[in-house]
């Protein structure tokens, strides 16, 4: 397409599709305008794969998650259809500012953080592979919340993304299907029906989703609930408007919001409705479309799988079982094992507290056939596995995790020792049981979005030094290598380098009136609050750094400026104090005269995807510090060493893989390991022998209840300071010394010539983390899926 034709493209839509004229559009009708000139190009490779998958009788995937975080869509979809050219160049011949329009787009936020982030990099790869696939969830009309900061605090806003019209999506009235909850069981001998009390129905939007050079698109449908009777005329019309309107609010309400933790708010009604809303449509969605091409429903495995993206689609398991043995007839062993075969699931956390589990009663008053399908699903596996105990149900509690296992033929980790440690603690019985069931697949990032479309200076970078075979074969950036010997090219990288980082202290200064010098190392935690995670271990290293700047204040420091970014569940207490500490702490070391030309702190409000994109071409330094054993994977991590950062981490997750691939000596390691986290935990006295071993943590700690960082309320922080002197769960003091230490390290590493050689390193080596490679381990291992014969460049 040419610049011209893009422009044509999108006046036809201004004036047609919006209904507006040149002198009166706005930013956001020249956006819409842009948006459906460049969605035409979409439907026909999109129209292509989805007619070559129905003739080619692929198998087809299907993946269920309860989040899909997919942030900005514009400017991917011009990437992935090479249309940057032709855009460019029509937004210039209109007068009209490019980046300014893609910044005009909201980020579609339907997810909380890492799953729902890896889901959307799998859709993306699945389309460039050429994978037959289908994303199924839910269209939040509310998406992740927004966050403010008020007096340091943080307060959550509602999130509208749909208040806008959104472009990239299909309505489709025709595909609705009945869902129902609650009610009676009439048993049938073994089989049974189930008479819901309560229904509603869902109704599907499609997003296309196009892969890289446009060469196949899958397609992501999202759930919205509606009401089964809409408007009761009949109340309205004696004047009792509320009520009229009621059962219609009632139904939306499954739709209306996403759950803001990333762990599980136990129990609440409404999430487990939302879980068994999208499973079940997708599911009789899946059938029915199975149903139209074949006849024999024992040929569902070969011809579809289903990928459970966590437990929140875990009742798939009962509720395939009940369609194909209920309503099908269908013998109930030969049921499950259809089912089993057609499932798999990933899990994404070891911690306890996040393992999904629902109260009995509950199950069994909304979905009381499923309940009892899954007593029965527990003795068939005692009885096949010789097994007494019962593991899926547990003290009045269904387990998801325990449900999960037994109704999926793999279950997946999302790291080599995550994938470990499920076999050693939370899966250890049922492994035993099922040796082979439980295999992992490294996540992975998609390099469109998190190298190619982020960062264009490094990314041309790297086209004119090895091509740009690079984007969809990204093990191909070992071919840097060689480079890295090469002054001109360690000169060109650090420049890119260096350019983003002025980019961003732009920015800062704009936004957020903070200056920084970008000449200072950009050191980076960006990911939901949380314990495990140790943001709070960070801020006490900062804290103890500047205590010491502050003794001498002309020893020469190496500048730093920590970037935090991240929300806080707003149950959760603990996490939304360390939001508060941060700002607090950065409101008095950025206003510190001694020691503010070497230290600031800035935490820019409202982290999502969006603002991900910016910041991670510009960091210097990656902190992936958490416990060790306690993040499954991590995905950030992979972004920054992808893009030239060096990682300060534990042996957790992901950094295990990263830290073997780019080599120890461009990784700053530090902490204990996972096994010596449960031997020092024995201790009771471990917190505090820490302290007692480390004076500049004792100080940090000190300082912090002080009421140094608060002295309108000098209180405020004694609850962060107990936990970590008596309690400390997560091991901040005791792997602080050894932070601290490889802190110090960095701080002699940086600014010395060898420092991008050891970035361009990680970008060179860290090519296996794209998430087409993380795809392809699931088609071969997983899926038994092959991608569509011969598809060619759009
Ligand atoms: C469940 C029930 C009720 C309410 C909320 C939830 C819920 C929602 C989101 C539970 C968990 C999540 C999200 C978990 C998550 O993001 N896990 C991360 O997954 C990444 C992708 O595999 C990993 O890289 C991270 O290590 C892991 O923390």
């Amino acid at each position: 397409m040419t610049p011209s034709e893009m422009k044509n493209a999108i006046l036809h839509h201004l004036v047609y599709t919006l209904g507006k004229d040149v002198s009166t559009a706005h930013i956001y009708d020249w956006r819409m305008a842009l948006s459906f000139a460049v969605r035409d190009q979409i439907v026909d490779p999109w129209f292509g794969a989805t007619r070559r998958s129905y003739a080619g009788k692929l198998k087809r995937v299907y993946y269920l998650s309860m989040e899909f975080l997919i942030g900005r869509l514009l400017k991917d979809a011009i990437i992935n259809l090479r249309l940057e050219d032709a855009a460019l160049g029509a937004m210039n011949d209109l007068g009209l500012n490019y980046e300014q329009i893609l910044e005009d787009e909201p980020d579609a936020a339907l997810g909380n953080g890492g799953l729902g982030r890896l889901a959307a990099c799998f859709m993306e790869s699945m389309s460039t592979l050429a994978c037959p696939a289908m994303g199924y969830g839910i269209r939040y009309e509310h998406g992740l919340f927004r966050q403010r900061f008020e007096d340091g605090r943080q307060v959550e806003e509602p999130e509208d993304w749909l208040n806008q019209r959104h472009a990239w999506e299909f309505e489709r009235p025709e595909v609705a299907i009945d869902i129902g909850f609650g009610g009676h069981v009439q048993e049938i001998g073994k089989r049974a029906n189930w008479y819901p009390s309560e229904m509603l129905i869902a109704m599907g939007h499609d997003t296309p989703v196009i892969g890289w050079k446009g060469r196949w698109g899958n397609t992501l449908r999202l759930w919205e609930a509606r009401p089964m009777h809409g408007f009761d005329l009949q109340r309205f019309n004696r004047g009792d408007y509320a009520a009229a309107a009621e059962p219609e609010a009632l139904a939306r309400t499954l739709s209306r919001v996403l759950y803001p933790d990333d762990t599980t708010e136990q129990g609440k009604e409404l999430r487990l409705k939302q879980e068994f809303f999208f499973t079940a449509a997708s599911l009789r969605d899946i059938l029915r479309r199975f149903e139209s091409e074949y006849n024999d429903l024992k040929r569902l495995p070969q011809k579809a799988a289903i990928q459970m993206n966590d437990t929140h689609p875990a009742i798939a398991g009962p509720e395939l079982v009940r369609l194909l043995h209920d309503e099908r007839g269908m013998d109930f062993e030969e049921a499950v094992g259809i089912a089993r075969n057609t499932l798999s699931y990933t899990n994404h956390t070891l911690l306890p507290e996040a393992l999904e589990r629902w109260d009995e009663g509950l199950m069994g008053r909304l979905l009381p056939r499923h309940l009892q399908l899954i007593y029965r699903i527990n003795e068939l596996h005692m009885k096949d596995t010789g097994s007494r105990k019962v593991t899926a149900v547990e003290d009045g509690h269904v387990k998801m995790g325990e449900l999960s296992f037994i109704m999926a033929h793999k279950v997946n980790g999302v790291s080599a020792l995550h994938t470990d440690l499920m076999k050693k603690t939370v899966f250890k019985d049922l492994h035993e049981q099922h040796p082979t069931r439980i295999v992992n697949e490294t996540n992975g990032v998609t390099p469109r979005r998190w190298l190619l479309s982020c960062n264009p200076r490094l990314s041309s970078l790297i086209t004119e030094t090895i091509g740009e075979g690079w984007v969809d074969n990204l093990e191909q950036l070992e071919r840097l290598e060689p480079h890295i010997k090469d002054s001109s090219f360690l000169e060109r990288f650090a420049a890119a380098k260096r350019a983003n980082k002025v980019d961003l202290a732009r920015w800062f200064a704009d936004d957020l009136k903070i200056s920084v010098d970008p000449e200072s190392i950009f050191d980076v935690q960006i990911k939901r609050i949380h314990e495990y995670k140790r943001q709070h271990m960070n801020l006490l290293e900062t804290i103890a750094h500047w205590l010491e700047i502050r003794d001498n204040p002309n020893a020469g420091w190496v500048p730093r400026v920590k970037i935090f970014g991240g929300k806080a569940a707003p149950g959760y207490v603990f996490a939304k104090e360390i939001v508060r500490l941060t700002n607090d702490v950065a409101k008095v070391l950025n206003s510190d005269p001694l020691t503010s030309r070497y230290l600031k702190v800035v935490y820019p409000p409202n982290y999502n995807v969006s603002l991900a994109e910016r910041l991670i071409p510009a960091a210097d330094l990656s902190e992936q510090i958490s416990t060790a054993g306690k993040e499954a994977s991590g995905t950030g991590n992979m972004k920054f060493a992808l893009n030239g950062a060096l990682t300060i981490g534990t042996l957790d997750g992901a950094n295990v893989e990263i830290r073997d691939l780019v080599k120890a000596e461009n990784f700053f390691l530090f902490g204990m390991t996972a096994e010596e986290v449960m031997e020092r935990r024995k201790d009771s006295g471990h917190a505090a022998e820490a302290i007692a071993k480390d004076s500049r943590l004792a100080r940090a700690i000190e300082t912090v209840r002080s009421g140094r960082f608060s002295p309108e309320e000098p209180g405020r922080y004694h609850g962060i300071a107990d936990n970590l002197t008596h309690h400390d769960y997560f091991m901040v003091c005791s792997d602080f010394t050894d932070f601290w230490r490889a802190q110090r390290e960095v701080d002699g590493a940086f600014g010395k010539p060898n420092w991008t050689c050891m970035a361009a390193y990680n970008t060179a080596r860290s090519g296996w983390f794209s998430s087409d490679r993380t795809i392809r381990g699931y088609m071969a291992d997983i899926w038994n899926a092959a991608p569509a014969p011969e598809v060619e460049d759009a």
